[in-house]
C-alpha cells in the first residue's frame, strides 16, 4: 500500500481530460487500494485518478461514517439525472475553502467494478454528489469553476501563497 501525492488548484494537470481505462488488472486493483488509502488518510470522502497524477477515468468513494462502504467506479457514465442538492463541497485538491454546488440529487451510472463486471447503479444524497464531483474531475474540472471569477482568483492567490511558503519552508530544511 502507499499514499499517493495529491495535485493542488492551480496546477493545470488537474485540468487534463482522463481517457478510459483499457483493461483492469491488478496494476489497477493496486491503483485502486492506493487511492482508498490516500482518501482514508486525507480525510476525504472522494477521489479521482485526476488528482493524484493518473489520467485515466477512475475514482473511489466512500461516504459512510463508518468507513464501511467503499466504491470504485472505472469507465463511469451518468445515464440519467434527476432532482436538485444543494451541498457545501470541499477538494482536497482545493484544501481549506468550502462552497455551497449545486448538483443533480439522484443519478444513475454505468462503471466495471474493480473485477471489470459492468455494473448500473443509483446514487443519491452525498453519494450522488460525490460522485459527479469526481467525474468532473476526471473531465478537467473544479468545484471552483462553479463560483464567481472573483472568488475563484481569491482562491487561487491563497493557494499559490501557501504553496510557495511550503516551497521555501522545504528549501530551507535542507
Ligand atoms: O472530501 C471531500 N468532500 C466533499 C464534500 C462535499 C462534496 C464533495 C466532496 S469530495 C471531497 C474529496 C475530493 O476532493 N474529491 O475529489
Ligand atoms: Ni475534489
Amino acid at each position: 500500500m502507499a499514499k499517493l501525492t495529491i495535485l493542488e488548484f492551480p496546477d493545470p494537470r488537474l485540468r487534463r481530460r482522463a481517457t478510459d481505462v483499457e483493461s483492469v488488472d491488478d496494476t489497477l486493483r493496486q491503483l485502486i487500494d492506493d487511492m482508498f488509502e490516500t482518501m482514508y488518510d486525507a480525510p476525504g470522502i472522494g477521489l479521482a485518478a485526476t488528482q493524484v497524477d493518473v489520467h485515466r477515468r477512475l475514482l473511489v468513494a466512500d461516504v459512510s461514517s463508518e468507513k464501511d462502504d467503499p466504491w470504485a467506479l472505472i469507465n463511469p457514465v451518468i445515464l440519467e439525472r434527476d432532482g436538485v442538492e444543494v451541498t457545501e463541497e470541499g477538494c482536497l485538491s482545493v484544501p481549506g475553502f468550502y462552497e455551497e454546488v449545486e448538483r443533480s440529487g439522484h443519478i444513475q451510472v454505468r462503471f466495471l467494478d474493480r473485477e471489470g463486471a459492468e455494473v448500473e447503479a443509483e446514487f443519491t444524497g452525498l453519494l450522488a454528489v460525490c460522485v459527479q464531483h469526481e467525474i468532473d474531475h476526471l473531465d478537467g474540472k473544479l468545484f471552483v469553476d462553479y463560483l464567481s471569477e472573483a472568488k475563484r482568483q481569491r482562491i487561487r492567490r491563497r493557494l499559490v501563497k501557501d504553496q510557495r511558503q511550503r516551497q521555501h519552508d522545504a528549501a530551507a530544511a535542507l
